[in-house]
């Protein structure tokens, strides 16, 4: 029976790689985003493929979640998988001079977007008693880094609701899983720095860094296992990282 599987943030970096490792695995896909455009061109490209639906809609708007997600045509409407992938880190500030909008962006797309989405769908899974979900976290949930600070508290809410899904989602047979990325080479750098390309490239300068292919090849791993095994909780980083602030540079 092909699988079905819903990845948000699929316009841009790990989601977009996601969605397309996923199709080359056979997957019926279910992209989401803001952006319209980069949802019908990828909806091309992997329709050929496979059978892709993209759904357009802000993770932060409840009722927007809940409009999409609520009305998918009936061949969608089994998902099988889940990829909780939206997000973005929104300046990179102490946080004595921390902007209360980035704030608000981080925990309302981060935190309160990833459980809109869910709410949507664990329930169909838990009544099927089958179903997988993948939590994007990031090395941010699990340390914190000077300046990091409300991103950080976002992805750390992110670990405890990995850790929380699958407690309560295990007597109903659910798989959950965290993958935890370190330094990946996205547009996440443009978003943090609000469009400043050169800070944002110096990111990643001087190093290899991990690339969005890297973790979707991690995550297709993941979703392919036998039913009985579930890879609960990951850490991955470049090999030049060895923690949030240490980084070897050439
Ligand atoms: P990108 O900026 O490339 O992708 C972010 C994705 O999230 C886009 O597809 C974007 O789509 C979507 N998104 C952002 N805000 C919203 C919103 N309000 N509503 C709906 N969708 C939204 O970054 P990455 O691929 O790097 O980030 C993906 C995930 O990986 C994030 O959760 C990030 O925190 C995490 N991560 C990234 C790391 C990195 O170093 N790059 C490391 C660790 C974790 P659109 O703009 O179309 O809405
Ligand atoms: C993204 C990686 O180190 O910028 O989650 O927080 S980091």
């Amino acid at each position: 029976m092909t699988k079905t599987a819903l990845i948000t943030g699929a316009t841009s970096g790990i989601g977009k790689a996601t969605a397309e490792a996923f199709a080359k695995e056979g997957f019926n896909l279910i992209i989401c985003g803001r952006r319209k455009e980069a949802l019908e061109k990828l909806q091309k490209e992997l329709g050929e493929e496979v059978k892709v639906l993209s759904l357009q809609f802000d993770v932060r708007n409840k009722e927007a979640v809940k409009n999409a997600i609520g009305s998918l045509p009936s061949d969608f409407q089994k998902i099988d998988i889940l990829v909780n992938n939206a997000g973005n880190a929104h300046g990179l500030d102490p946080i004595q001079t921390g902007n209360l909008d980035d704030w608000d962006a981080m925990i309302d797309i981060n935190v309160k977007g990833l459980l809109y989405v869910s709410k949507m769908i664990i329930p169909q899974m838990a009544e099927r008693k089958d179903g997988h979900i993948i939590n994007i976290g990031s090395i941010a949930g699990k340390e914190v880094y000077p300046n990091g600070n409300v991103y950080s508290a976002s992805k750390h809410a992110v670990d405890a609701i990995n850790k929380g899904m699958r407690i309560d989602l295990n007597e109903k047979g659910i798989r959950v899983g965290a993958i935890n990325p370190g330094l990946v080479e996205t547009a996440f750098s443009e978003v943090r720095f609000k469009g400043d390309s050169e800070r944002a490239k110096s990111v990643y300068q001087g190093y290899q860094p991990l690339k969005p292919e890297d973790i979707a090849d991690i995550i297709r791993f993941m979703v392919t296992r036998p039913s009985h095994v579930n890879i609960a909780d990951l850490l991955v980083l470049p090999t030049a990282q060895a923690s949030s602030t240490i980084v070897h540079k050439e």
